[in-house]
């Protein structure tokens, strides 16, 4: 009892310690075995390359595609690939036998993994996370361990294959999506077993999830990482030890893979972060359907965002009426705020049962792939620009170039562009993304006493005709120092 008081106390002193220190200062207090060693801050290229992509498409796609959110005519209220957990009380008389013998019609006439590759491209997708177990344990590819897989389905082909080559071919590198839950598993459970029996009917759940990830990582060599979800159950946070373990078979067995925060918890069942206070994984994988505010909110870490179109439906959900649907231009914007963020953002599309991508989500990807075919200099590779986030849209920076988009413009086609004076660069050249016009750039003093701000005066031409959001490029030299105002004086 004293110990745990003990432990609370020192971890409560430590996270308030970490509060208020910056995250890169932070020391740790807390002596862990299972904490965030191994990764966060990763130098290595493949590293490099995930920082790169900005964007990402997730496909959530399993035989809660079939049901599609509704069963004889009653509309399950949820996530529609939740829809196995509909409560006795409102769904359809053995709905969980219903839905567990579903499986035998999953046959998707209509899936064609290269055409799905093909949009993504066309979309701008650097990679794709792909679900090959979702919460209801169905595995879309042809698991030796267990009979609940596509093999015994009428499609029986290895649907994760047929994605992992197709998307490979277009060159979009492939994430493997895991469910740490699984409601099809007799072992799996969610609150930490206590009894003998309990424990070793977890134990099988362990070396089953054991076998299943290194059969992934085996059978499909040229996946970039793996992309875990449900760990938050009592049961799994308890595993510090052994999922550990599993982190480091893993990447032994797969060099160089990418393994978010969601995996592994620490000593004290704390995820995401550890009891330090520091990051658990290669990159953060805490930004689901929300954005981070400020570069201050990263904490300066890696991060991907993942984001669904309706407000929360990752599967196929057939209502697409009666929630706000996101726009191509909802999107691209989210796209600029994370990339300008240092983030990527990942977009998440819901097929159908029968393997189709519903002609809404198509309409998405040719809107935002349009934009990306002009504009994807300001987002592939590029980062966080250092500078206060302008009124006019997001800055990126790659190299020695700075990149405006403007989703706002100013009526009178000036943007003013208020630039630190302890910005190490200076604006010298500013042109059009798109066509390379010139624009006029000049240095402008607006006289406010004590302002830290350089200001740059940047000319639209009047008759740009423009309604999606454009780049404006300029050229970062070194700054002569001459960044204080003119008129700046001692009072
Ligand atoms: O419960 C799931 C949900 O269905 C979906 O898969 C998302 C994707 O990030 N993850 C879980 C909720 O965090």
């Amino acid at each position: 009892m004293k110990k745990t008081i003990l432990t609370t106390l020192l971890i409560g002193l430590a996270s308030l310690a970490v509060n208020a220190q910056s995250s890169l200062t932070k020391t740790d207090t807390i002596p862990l075995k299972y904490g965030a060693h191994r990764t966060g801050n990763r130098t290595d290229a493949e590293m490099e390359r995930w920082r790169s992509y900005g964007l990402g498409q997730f496909i959530h796609w399993g035989v809660y595609a079939i049901p599609g959110g509704q069963w004889q005519g009653k509309t399950y209220g949820g996530a529609a690939e939740w829809i196995r957990s509909w409560s006795k009380s409102s769904a359809p008389e053995n709905w969980t036998s219903i839905y567990d013998n579903l499986y035998k019609q999953f046959n998707p006439v209509n899936f064609d993994a290269k055409a799905w590759a093909r949009q993504a491209k066309q979309m701008g997708a650097k990679y794709v996370i792909f679900t090959t177990k979702h919460h209801d344990g169905f595995c879309l590819w042809p698991s030796k361990y267990t009979n609940y897989t596509i093999k015994n389905s009428p499609y029986k082909k290895d649907i994760v294959k047929e994605v992992v080559d197709a998307y490979n071919a277009e060159g979009i590198d492939v994430y493997l999506y895991f469910s740490i839950i699984d409601w099809n598993h007799k072992g799996y459970r969610s609150a930490a077993p206590k009894t003998a029996d309990e424990i070793a009917s977890y134990e099988t759940f362990k070396k089953f999830t054991r076998n299943q990830l290194i059969e992934l990582v085996k059978n499909y060599p040229t996946l970039r990482g793996l992309w875990f979800d449900g760990t938050w159950d009592q049961a799994w946070t308890k595993e510090a030890a052994y999922v550990d373990a599993l982190d480091k078979e893993l990447r032994k067995l797969s060099p160089g893979i990418i393994i978010g925060s969601r995996f592994r918890p620490d000593d004290y069942g704390k995820r995401g972060q550890d009891s330090n206070g520091n990051l658990i994984g290669d990159y953060e994988q805490g930004w689901e359907r929300k954005l981070p505010a400020s570069i201050e909110v990263t904490k300066g870490r890696d991060w991907d965002c993942v984001m669904t179109i309706p407000p929360n439906q990752w599967g196929y959900n057939a209502d697409w009426k009666s929630s706000y649907i996101k726009t191509d231009y909802d999107l691209i914007q989210m796209l600029l705020h994370s990339v300008s963020l240092n983030g990527n953002l990942v977009i998440n599309f819901g097929p159908d049962g029968k393997g189709a991508i519903r002609t809404e989500e198509g309409a998405i990807a040719t809107g935002i792939g349009q934009w990306m075919q002009q504009n994807s200099e300001a987002i592939y590779g590029a980062k966080y620009a250092g500078l206060p986030k302008p009124e006019y849209g997001y800055y990126t920076l790659k190299g020695d170039k700075l990149y405006l988009t403007v989703f706002n413009r100013p009526v009178n086609n000036q943007l003013r562009l208020a630039i630190p004076q302890s910005y190490k660069k200076s604006l010298q050249k500013a042109a059009l993304l798109v066509g390379n016009q010139s624009l006029e750039i000049k240095k402008t003093n607006i006289g406010i006493d004590r302002d830290s701000n350089t200001y740059f005066d940047v000319t639209l031409p009047a008759n740009l005709t423009i309604d999606k959001p454009f780049v404006v490029v300029f050229d970062l030299g070194e700054s002569n120092g001459n960044n204080k105002n003119y008129g700046d004086a001692k009072t």
